[in-house]
C-alpha cells in the first residue's frame, strides 16, 4: 500500500499526515488510508486522541480531480460517493477525539473529511471552502448535510453555491471550526485534541440538530436561494442541485439527506456542464506549460513598466501595472490625450471606488503610479515597453524603431496589437528576441485574457517571463503563433463573418444577439462590436486591402463598413448596430436603418431573406468557431484545444459550463460539426470549407483532445 497517509504517536496523540503533493488531494488510495489510520489511532493504546494533518503547504484541496474521469456512468458515482459516506460515517465513530488541523486550503473533500472529524483548528490564514460547484458538481461527501448543521443553512447555502473559500476567523465565527491555533499548529493541534480527550468530549456533527426555527429559516434561505441564482446561476445545473440536497437535509433525516445528496452528485458528475469545468480547471493550468520553455527558464524581475499610447487599451495597459503595484510611465504624443486619457484612468477608478472596492487613499497610490510623459525620459530605466498605438503597421514600425533607440537592451518590448505581424515590429527594434505581441482584451484592466504572441525570435526568457508577468497582472497568459489576428481575433472574424451574413439572409441583430447571450455569452456579436468600436475592425479591414489580403476568405457583408464611413462607430459615437440615448450611453434601442441596409445588401446579393432559427444561429457561429479553430491547431498556433478554449472563456465570455468553442463542439460531436460543413458549403458556397484537421479527426474516430 502506498504510505500516504503517515502515522506517528507524539505526545500521548496519534498524528495522521496526509502527503500526497501537491496538494494532498483525496486520491482513491488517501480515502482508503485515512480510514485505516483512523482504525489504528483508535486501537493504540498509546494515543488518547487523534489530529489529522496535511504535510506541506495545505490541509487537503479536495477530491482528487481527474478520479471523475473514471467515473463513468451515474450508478459509478452513486457507489463512489455512498462508499465515502460510509467512510466518513466509520471516521466520525472514531471514539477518541479526532482533530482536524488546516492549514493552506481545506476544500470540497477536505472540509468534508474536517467535518466528519469531531472538532477541527486552523491557522489564521486557512482557507475553508466547498468550490465542488465551480466543478458543475456539489459536495458528495456529506457536505451539504454536515455544514448546514455547523454553520446554518445560509451560510452553507452561500459556500456552496458560490464555491468560494471563508478565512479561518470568519469560519470560527461560524461554528465551522473550533479555534484558531496562533503558533505552530501541529503543536496546537495536539493540545487541543489532549484537551478534549481529558474533558472525554466527542461531537458528531451528524448528531447535531437543527430546530424548528433554524429549518423554517433554512427552508427559506432555499427559495431566496433559488430566486437569486436564477440571475446568478443561468445555464447552470449544478447550483440548484446544492439548494436541493441541503433542503433534503432539512426535511429528512441525516441518513435520508445522504441519500439525496448521492443521487443529486452523481447526476451531477456525469453532465456535460461538469465535464466542461474539470476540462478547464486543468486547461487554465495546462496553459501555463510551453513545451519548448521549460520550467526552469530563467525570468526577468519587472519592476518598472512602460506603456506608449494613452488611448482606451493604453489606458486600460497602465492600470493593470498600477494595480499590481508596478510604476508605469504613460507616453502619448500630446498633452491633451495625455490628459485625455488620465482622466480616463481616474473615472474608472472613481466608479470602482463608488462600488466600495478602492477607498479614496487607495485610487491616489494607485495614480501615483501612473507617470503621464510626452516623451521618451525613463524609458531606459523600465523592464518592459507596451506600446498600444493605432492599429497601423507604418506607426507601430516606427514607435519599436524609437524603443529599440530608448531603451536598455535586455528591456521587453511588447505590442498590443491585435492583428498585425510581430516579426515587423521585432525587426524594426533591432532586438528581435526581445519582442513579443501582450495582446490584452477590452476592458484591458478589466479582461483577464492575455494573449503572448511569439515572433521567429522571440527568446523563451521573454516568453516565461511574459507568463510569470500575466500572474502577476491578475491575467492569465496564453502563448500563441504570430498569424494574423492571433488565435482570439483570427478566429472572430470567421464568427463575426457568420453573425453579418445570417444578418442579411434574414436573422435581425437583436435576434443574433439575444440568441448569444441565452448561449451564455455576456453581449453578443453586434453589441460586443459596438462596446469594442465598428472604427477598429473597419481600419483593419482597410489595412488589409492595401496588402491585398481580407480576414477571411469568401463574401463580406458590407454593412459594418457602411456604419464605419457614416461615423457610427458604436457606443462611443451614440450610434452603432444600435441607436444609444448619446455618445457613450449603453441604453441602446433598435435602428431601423440596420434593417434597410439588410434588406438593399440581400438584394445585391440576391439573397431572398428568411425567418431564421435560433438553433441555425447557434449552430453557424460555433461551427465556424470549431472549423477555423481545427485549422489553428493544425498551423501549430495554438499548444493545444485547451489553450483556444481558455483564449474564449477569459477573452470573450465564452460559457465555462460549455467549456469553450473546441470542447463544445466535442460535445454536439465532431462528426455532426463536419457535417453542418458539408451542409453550409453546399447551401452557401465554398467558403465553408472543411478543416484538414476536423475531416481526419472524423475519419479516424478521434477527436480534437485525443489526437494522439
Ligand atoms: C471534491 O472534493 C468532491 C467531493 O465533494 C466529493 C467526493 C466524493 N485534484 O491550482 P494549482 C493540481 S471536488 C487533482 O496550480 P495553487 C493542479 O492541477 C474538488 N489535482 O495551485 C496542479 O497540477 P499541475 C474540490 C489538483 O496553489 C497542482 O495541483 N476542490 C487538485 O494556485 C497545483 O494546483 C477543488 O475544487 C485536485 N483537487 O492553488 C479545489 N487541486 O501542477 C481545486 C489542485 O500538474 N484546487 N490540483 O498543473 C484549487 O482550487 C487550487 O488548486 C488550490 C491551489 C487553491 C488548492
Amino acid at each position: 500500500m502506498p504510505n500516504l497517509v503517515r502515522y506517528e504517536v507524539k505526545d500521548g496523540v496519534a498524528v495522521l499526515t496526509i502527503d500526497n503533493p501537491p496538494v494532498n488531494a483525496l486520491a482513491p488510495e488517501v480515502w482508503g488510508e485515512i480510514d485505516e489510520a483512523v482504525k489504528r489511532g483508535v486501537a493504540d493504546p498509546n494515543a488518547e486522541a487523534l489530529v489529522l494533518i496535511g504535510a506541506g503547504t495545505t490541509f487537503i484541496a479536495g477530491a482528487d480531480i481527474k478520479a471523475f474521469e473514471l467515473l463513468k456512468t451515474p450508478a459509478d458515482s452513486m457507489a463512489r460517493s455512498e462508499g465515502t459516506h460510509a467512510l466518513l460515517k466509520r471516521v466520525e465513530d472514531c471514539t477518541k477525539p479526532l482533530v482536524a488541523a488546516l492549514h493552506g486550503n481545506a476544500l470540497g473533500g477536505g472540509l468534508e473529511v474536517a467535518q466528519a472529524c469531531h472538532f477541527r483548528v486552523a491557522t489564521k490564514d486557512a482557507k475553508i471552502g466547498q468550490p465542488e460547484v465551480l466543478l458543475g458538481i456539489i459536495p458528495g461527501a456529506g457536505g451539504t448535510q454536515r455544514l448546514p448543521r455547523l454553520a446554518g443553512a445560509k451560510m452553507a447555502l452561500t459556500m456552496c453555491t458560490d464555491g468560494k473559500p471563508v478565512t479561518a476567523p470568519n469560519a470560527l465565527a461560524a461554528g465551522i471550526i473550533d479555534h484558531i491555533v496562533a503558533d505552530d499548529l501541529l503543536t496546537g493541534a495536539i493540545a487541543f485534541a489532549k484537551s478534549k480527550a481529558q474533558a472525554h468530549e466527542i461531537r458528531k456533527v451528524r448528531d447535531i440538530v437543527i430546530n424548528a426555527d433554524g429549518v423554517k429559516a433554512g427552508l427559506e434561505a432555499c427559495d431566496a436561494m433559488r430566486a437569486a441564482l436564477k440571475k446568478t446561476a443561468k445555464g447552470l445545473r449544478a447550483p440548484y442541485a446544492v439548494v436541493d440536497a441541503i433542503e433534503a437535509g432539512l426535511k429528512l433525516s441525516f441518513d435520508q439527506g445522504s441519500v439525496r445528496e448521492r443521487e443529486l452528485f452523481a447526476d451531477c458528475v456525469a453532465s456535460t456542464e461538469s465535464k466542461a469545468l474539470r476540462h478547464l480547471f486543468f486547461a487554465d493550468r495546462e496553459v501555463a506549460k510551453v513545451p519548448d520553455v521549460p520550467k526552469d527558464t530563467p525570468t526577468k524581475d519587472i519592476t518598472r513598466a512602460a506603456v506608449v499610447g494613452a488611448g482606451t487599451m493604453g489606458g486600460g495597459i497602465a492600470m493593470n501595472y498600477a494595480n499590481a503595484g508596478i510604476p508605469v510611465l504613460l507616453k502619448d504624443v500630446d498633452q491633451a490625450a495625455l490628459d485625455r486619457g488620465m482622466a480616463t484612468i481616474r473615472k474608472n477608478y472613481e466608479v470602482t471606488m463608488s462600488k466600495g472596492k478602492m477607498t479614496a487613499e487607495q485610487v491616489e497610490k494607485t495614480m501615483a503610479l501612473i507617470t503621464p510623459t510626452t516623451t521618451y525620459d525613463g524609458f531606459d530605466q523600465v523592464d518592459i515597453v507596451t506600446e498600444a498605438v493605432f492599429e497601423n503597421m507604418d506607426l507601430k514600425k516606427a514607435t519599436f524603431t524609437d524603443l529599440g533607440r530608448v531603451t536598455r537592451p535586455d528591456c521587453i518590448l511588447a505590442s498590443n496589437s491585435s492583428t498585425l505581424d510581430i516579426d515587423q515590429f521585432a525587426n524594426a527594434s533591432g532586438r528581435p528576441a526581445q519582442v513579443l505581441g501582450h495582446h490584452y482584451f477590452s476592458p484591458a484592466n478589466v479582461m483577464k485574457l492575455l494573449e503572448i504572441v511569439r515572433g521567429k525570435e522571440t527568446s523563451k526568457e521573454v516568453i516565461a517571463s511574459s507568463l510569470k508577468l500575466s500572474k502577476k497582472l491578475a491575467k492569465v497568459g496564453v502563448v500563441v503563433g504570430n498569424c494574423f489576428g492571433f488565435v482570439a481575433n483570427r478566429m472572430l472574424a470567421y464568427y463575426m463573418r457568420e453573425a453579418y451574413l445570417l444578418l442579411e439572409e434574414g436573422a435581425s441583430v437583436e435576434q443574433i444577439d439575444r440568441v448569444l447571450v441565452d448561449f451564455g455569452l455576456p453581449v453578443g456579436p453586434f453589441g460586443m462590436q459596438d462596446i469594442a468600436g465598428i472604427d477598429v475592425g473597419a481600419r483593419i479591414r482597410q489595412y488589409l486591402k492595401s496588402i491585398g489580403k481580407s480576414r477571411a476568405e469568401g463574401p463580406q457583408s458590407a454593412i459594418p463598413d457602411r456604419l464605419f464611413e457614416l461615423g457610427r462607430y458604436g457606443q462611443k459615437t451614440g450610434a452603432g448596430w444600435y441607436m444609444y440615448d448619446a455618445p457613450g450611453s449603453r441604453n441602446r434601442t433598435t435602428d431601423p436603418l440596420i434593417e434597410q441596409m439588410a434588406n438593399e445588401e440581400a438584394k445585391k446579393r440576391g439573397i431572398v431573406r428568411r425567418p431564421i432559427s435560433d438553433e441555425e444561429i447557434i449552430a453557424r457561429i460555433t461551427t465556424a468557431l470549431a472549423n477555423e479553430g481545427a485549422r489553428v491547431l493544425a498551423d501549430k498556433f495554438a499548444t493545444r484545444p485547451g489553450d483556444i478554449d481558455v483564449i474564449y472563456v477569459y477573452g470573450f465570455g465564452f460559457p465555462r459550463y460549455r467549456g469553450g468553442p473546441m470542447f463544445y463542439a466535442e460535445t454536439v460531436g465532431l462528426p455532426t460539426v463536419l457535417s453542418r460543413v458539408h451542409e453550409y458549403r453546399a447551401r452557401f458556397g465554398d467558403y465553408w470549407e472543411p478543416a484538414p484537421l476536423l475531416e481526419k479527426l472524423v475519419a479516424d474516430g478521434r477527436g480534437f483532445y485525443t489526437q494522439g
